[in-house]
């Protein structure tokens, strides 16, 4: 079908290898953890941000594929084909079509051909474009000879190992990003396996143990960081004594990135998050297994042959640059620039006429450079005072917004952290009012499009309803009924 339109196809982080991803139309995997300054996944998701038409297939439309519903775009037409009648329509309002994704695409590629239906031109030629930019982009760091070892070159690397019969293995935090992105799935088919959904840590050894067992003629490569693997590396154990073949492949920064990263997003710095340089590949022997420590990116390619070639469960401990991390924000779930879809229950100052909000749409438009002001449409919600409930709001921060976004997207910690600085006088002053708010919450107050918030208010004095504006007014907030 995608052959008769000249559509491009983006696959979810689960649904990768749903096509061959070496496929001219295949344009890599969307969401939000892939589409970072360096990512393919830029690429994708720009496919679905520019669609005027997007054919939904099997999936559940989730806030890490579709960028927290930003892609597709909410106003975007959309069909979704799905076996559960119960995901059609569950977050996308879409022309539902009930059946088997394979059986339902012939279908409907049929009736297209019917129709007469032609292919796009110049589609292929795009995306081609596009992913000779990126690999041009990328080829620094996937060539680089840096010590410690940049991951990028860790996964060029292993790329080259993972053949039409491997299985990938990935551990949730960003060996799970780097894998979804990096890796070219050619046979379609479900052979990147991660701990997505609940995105627990140290699972990619206890998955590719089972892998290995359920397909012993398979190649079965786990991706794992130090962090996560040293929740699980007791396994190895098991894996010797029943002689199950895995390779391991341990992406080690003496850190929990993703946590640190995460904390210092939302609060500003973080706790606990360094480990020692702990040789995993040492302790591997000492489980019985082989192991092979690399800190020369150009003895990557030996040590992943040697370790397949054995047969034997093998640990590749690889020292990696701490400071590398597939850009793009972690635990976007609950970061700052985010739509919400619950309602924010908040009463605000007089003058500034907010009362409370009903928060009805949010930030839904995709981030383009010519978007116009991404105002945030409330409801307002009468509590007392009987202004009408059909009055909208628009709250809108456009230069904090934009800083934010920047920094986000740069991963500037240093910028949010001082962003995040900017709202302490917001935060203070609910505190004062014994109403605390968390950093989401003061964000969605300022006008930035922040996550489910809900604020417990006391009723405020008048001069609490000034101080309040002030502070807003500070911030650069502008209020538009
Ligand atoms: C069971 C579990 N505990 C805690 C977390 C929170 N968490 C997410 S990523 C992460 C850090 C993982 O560190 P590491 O495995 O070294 O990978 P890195 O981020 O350094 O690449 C933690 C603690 C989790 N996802 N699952
Ligand atoms: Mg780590």
């Amino acid at each position: 079908m995608a052959e008769l339109l000249d559509a491009p196809v983006a696959t979810t982080p689960l649904g990768k290898g749903a096509i061959d991803e070496a496929h001219p139309l295949a344009a890599g995997v969307m969401s939000a953890y892939t589409g970072g300054e360096m990512g393919r996944g830029r690429i994708a998701n720009g496919v679905i941000r520019d669609a005027d038409v997007v054919l939904l297939v099997g999936t559940k439309t989730g806030n890490v594929a579709t960028s927290n519903w930003t892609l597709p775009d909410p106003s975007c037409r959309t069909v979704h084909v799905d076996v559960d009648v119960a995901e059609i329509g569950r977050n996308y309002r879409s022309l539902g079509v009930l059946g088997d994704a394979k059986l339902r695409l012939a279908a409907l590629a049929a009736g297209l051909e019917a129709a007469g239906a032609r292919p796009a031109t110049g589609r292929r030629a795009d995306l081609a474009r596009d992913l000779s930019d990126w690999r041009a982009r990328i080829r620094p760091l996937a060539e680089s000879s840096a010590r410690p070892i940049r991951p990028e070159r860790v996964l060029a690397e292993m790329a080259r190992f993972v053949d039409d019969d491997t299985i990938v293995c990935a551990d949730a935090s960003y060996s799970s990003l780097w894998a979804a992105d990096r890796l070219v799935l050619r046979r379609p088919g479900r052979r990147l396996i991660s701990a997505r959904g609940f995105g627990g840590i140290g699972w990619a050894l206890p998955a590719g143990i089972g892998a290995k067992l359920a397909a012993p003629d398979k190649r079965v490569l786990c991706l794992t960081g130090d962090g996560a693997f040293g929740f699980v590396f007791q396994e190895l154990e098991t894996a010797a004594r029943y002689g199950i073949g895995v390779v391991v492949v341990v992406l080690n920064n003496s850190t929990f990135a993703y946590q640190k990263h995460a904390e210092q997003l939302h609060y500003g710095r973080s706790f606990e998050t360094e480990l020692l340089d702990v040789d995993y590949a040492a302790l591997a022997r000492v489980l019985r297994c082989d192991g092979i420590s690399v800190s020369d990116p150009d003895q990557l390619a030996s040590a992943l042959g040697t370790a397949i070639a054995s047969g034997r469960p093998t640990v590749i401990n690889v020292v990696i640059d701490p400071e590398a991390f597939p850009r793009s924000p972690p635990s976007t779930s609950s970061g700052p620039a985010r739509p919400s879809r619950s309602p924010t229950d908040l009463r605000l100052p007089r003058g500034v006429p907010m009362n409370a909000l009903r928060q009805t749409s949010s930030r839904t438009a995709p981030r383009r450079a010519s978007r116009p002001h991404h105002a945030v449409h409330r409801h307002r919600r009468v509590r007392r005072g009987g202004v009408s409930p059909q009055r909208r709001l628009h709250i809108f921060n456009p230069a904090l917004e934009h800083r934010y976004e920047h920094a986000l997207e740069a991963m500037d910690l240093g910028e949010l952290r001082q962003l995040h600085a900017a709202l302490s006088p917001l935060r203070r002053f609910f505190s004062e009012v014994d109403a605390p708010v968390t950093l989401k919450a003061a964000q969605d107050l300022v006008g930035l499009a922040g996550g489910p918030v809900r604020l417990p208010m006391s009723p405020m004095t008048a001069e609490q309803r000034r101080r309040l504006r002030d502070i807003l007014v500070d911030l650069g907030t502008k209020v538009v009924d």
